[in-house]
């Protein structure tokens, strides 16, 4: 089933939010696009990589979620903060991290961000703001706060977003960490993605009551939108992020999603817990690449054969990231107890 909760994309609040994005210029369209596949031909590969035996360990990917990373994290500055998650490739990459890097990390190289030795949950990256993916659920919630404390208490205007799934929401240190930052008036965004399953269960058997109103219970700004469409996601974050960067204090940005694949890599037997039609239906109703594509080309922003050039030079990126990975040397043995803390 698509989102209950959506608002309806023909609301007054939709069609205002539409009206903003007519404000973004086809240059900016284009980039986001190209971003999203970015992150969709990446995932595809990861999973070459993992059912070929190349990858070692899991992943989880974040293939039908990459309007949100990419239309929160436009809205950003590079030296802004993301806090990331267990699902966090979309994150990194939307935020400026290097693909060649990305792989190595995945593929326990040398050359990737954690020397090989953090692989795909792990990724950090100091020079785009990324201060980390976090395979412990809700665990991020902690640092983005902090990080937020810490602009606020140096004086820069950065703000930090919190990304997360719809399983922190039964986490305590989400409640206490949205309590200080409204009561400190902290520059951090929570977003929430609502991709309806924690692992193999329905949010709905777990979360009582409306998510947005558990941040509201904390007197924070929470706006909802459907996280499919880049078009109502990007205009929101720029709102929400200007008035955090001008000290009036965190938001809740609840987006409602759907992951195409398992909830990993291995996880291919997904029918005891939902249905091939649901996937279907989001996969051809909802797909964030083809919306936007869709709307670009009925605003004669967008043909084929610029899709087809787009497709081709992101392919050949990828392409070369993974070629450098598979080429790049494992760490030194020697080195195996270094930059590791547990
Ligand atoms: C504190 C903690 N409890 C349990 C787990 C095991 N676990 C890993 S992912 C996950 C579900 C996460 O669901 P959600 O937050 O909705 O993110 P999604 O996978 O849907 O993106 C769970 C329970 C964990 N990593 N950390
Ligand atoms: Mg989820």
């Amino acid at each position: 089933m698509l989102h209950p909760e959506t608002p309806d994309s023909q609301s007054s609040t939709a069609a205002s939010v539409y009206a903003e994005a007519t404000t973004v210029d086809r240059e900016q369209w284009l980039h986001m696009y190209e971003q999203m596949l970015k992150i969709r031909i990446f995932e595809e590969h990861v999973n070459i990589l993992y059912t070929t035996a190349k990858m070692p360990g899991l992943a989880h990917l974040y293939s039908g979620e990459e309007a949100i990373a990419v239309g929160v994290c436009s809205a950003l500055r590079r030296d802004d903060y993301i806090t990331s998650t267990h699902r966090g490739h979309g994150h990194c990459l939307a935020k400026g991290a290097s693909v060649d890097l990305m792989f190595a990390e995945l593929l326990g190289k040398e050359p990737g961000y954690c020397k090989g030795k953090g692989g795909s949950m792990h990724i950090a990256d100091q020079n785009t703001g990324n201060l980390g993916a976090n395979a412990i659920v809700a665990g991020s919630t902690g640092i983005a706060t902090g990080a937020a404390f810490s602009s606020k208490m140096r004086g820069t205007d950065q703000v930090t977003v919190c990304f997360f799934g719809d399983g922190a929401l039964g986490q305590g240190l989400l409640y206490e960490v949205m309590n200080m930052a409204s009561l400190w008036k902290l520059p951090v965004i929570y977003v929430c993605e609502n991709n309806l399953y924690n692992e193999y269960t329905h949010y709905s058997e777990t979360t009582a009551g409306e998510i947005s109103a558990r941040a509201r219970a904390f007197g924070i700004l929470t706006e909802e939108v459907d996280g499919q469409d880049i078009r109502i996601v990007y205009p929101t974050m720029q709102r929400l992020v200007e008035r955090a960067r001008h000290g009036e204090g965190p938001a809740f940005l609840l987006c409602n999603t759907y992951r195409y694949h398992g909830h990993h890599v291995g996880d291919i037997q997904r029918a005891y817990y939902r249905t091939k039609v649901e996937e279907e239906q989001w996969q051809s109703e909802r797909d964030p690449l083809q919306l936007l594509a869709q709307w670009m080309t009925d605003q004669q922003l967008l043909d084929a054969p610029t899709v087809e050039q787009i497709e081709h030079q992101v392919r050949a990126e990828i392409e070369a990231g993974v070629a450098f990975a598979l080429n790049a040397p494992y760490p030194e043995l020697d080195e195996v107890n270094q930059d590791v803390y547990a």
